[in-house]
């Protein structure tokens, strides 16, 4: 028969984890003392079987109980001696915590659309492969029109392109045909540009649209002055240089005083003191027209800027290419959220 108190006594004294193993496989390993006892078991006639089975899986568990006990009080017993030699202090300075962060970008184009969604403005965006006619066409720029030229496009086999600008997204909220209309498009365009400082084929566009009954070149230059104001503060000087696009009539080059020289004359500026941060002007009625929308009722205004040129502006980035590098020296440069 079973010695329980011997076994008892021989698991009180075990006094490591690696002797309570042993004893434990020996107890009740798959070859142990319990095993072989519950093995004899089919020798004994029916009732005895069964009181001894039952007898025999007591015990087990009472064995179980204690060794796991024995286990946790072993542990307990070995992480106080730890601690007793081991001192923690309580000065060190904590492991560098590395919190990710908006890319520098994404919160100046944020920053962007919030300055116009004060003003009313919905964000919206679309696809980056768009047909030759939400890209040109639509925008008063039939195949062939030289203009057309303004845009280095790549072109796909399927006959689609990669929008060179964000317009197309206007055109489609034209289309859906709801006056009035105020939103701001933006996103990621392409264009086969040789890249320089100023240059890359990928970049960002952010436009805004509005039309309604009566919206005029002055609301333009209202709305221009005041998103000026709030990029670039609140004394900034604006300046309209009539300029040409297609897509527009009048249209005009927005100028702020020179955000590096403050207009004194610097190579940022080209010594004119002066730097065009968007275009503008009043949505072409060729353009209206062909969204069914009568000219002759309603009338809007447009802007575009490229999202790259304000933020190296904001900053002093001299050149594109850090927003697609990714250098890690580049971008922790730019720890803190942009205030808004
Ligand atoms: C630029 C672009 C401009 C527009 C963008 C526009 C869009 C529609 C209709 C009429 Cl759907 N106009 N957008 C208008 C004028 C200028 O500038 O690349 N600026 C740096």
């Amino acid at each position: 028969m079973i010695n329980i108190k011997e076994i008892k006594k021989q698991l009180e004294q075990a006094n490591s984890l690696c002797e309570l193993e042993a004893l434990r496989i020996n107890l009740l390993g798959r070859q142990g003392v319990l095993n072989s006892y519950l093995k004899d078991l089919k020798n004994l006639p029916l009732d005895e079987r069964k009181k001894r089975g039952e007898e025999l899986n007591l015990i087990k568990e009472e064995l179980e109980c204690i060794i796991s006990k024995k286990i946790e009080a072993i542990n307990r017993s070995l992480l106080l001696e730890r601690l007793k030699k081991d001192s923690i202090d309580p000065y060190l300075p904590p492991f560098p915590i590395n919190i990710g962060r908006m890319h520098i970008l994404n919160r100046v184009i944020n920053k962007i659309i919030h300055v116009l969604e004060r003003l009313g403005y919905e964000a919206v965006e679309g696809p980056e492969v768009e047909t030759e006619y939400y890209n040109f066409e639509a925008l008063n720029m039939p195949l062939h029109h030289p203009a057309r030229d303004m845009w280095d496009t790549f072109y796909l086999n399927n006959g689609k392109l990669l929008r060179t600008h964000t317009s197309p997204i206007q055109i489609r909220a034209m289309e859906a045909n709801k006056l009035p209309i105020k939103i701001i498009a933006s996103g990621r365009c392409f264009r086969r540009d040789n890249p320089d400082a100023s240059h890359s084929p990928i970049f960002h566009q952010i436009e805004a649209l509005y039309i309604d009954k009566g919206v005029s070149f002055a609301h333009l230059k209202g709305t221009l002055e005041y998103f000026a104001r709030s990029m670039f503060g609140r004394e900034q000087k604006v300046k309209f240089i009539l300029s040409y696009f297609p897509f527009v009539e009048p249209g005009a080059e927005v100028a702020v005083k020179c955000v590096i020289c403050k207009g004194r004359g610097c190579i940022t500026c080209k010594q004119t003191g002066w730097l065009e941060i968007l275009g503008a002007g009043m949505v072409h009625p060729e353009v209206l027209e062909r969204q069914n929308i009568d000219y002759k009722i309603y009338s809007g205004f447009a802007f575009g800027m490229g999202a790259e040129r304000i933020a190296m502006l904001m900053y002093g980035i001299n050149h594109i290419r850090h927003f697609l590098d990714n250098d890690l020296r580049f971008l922790n440069q730019f720890k803190y959220n942009l205030e808004d």
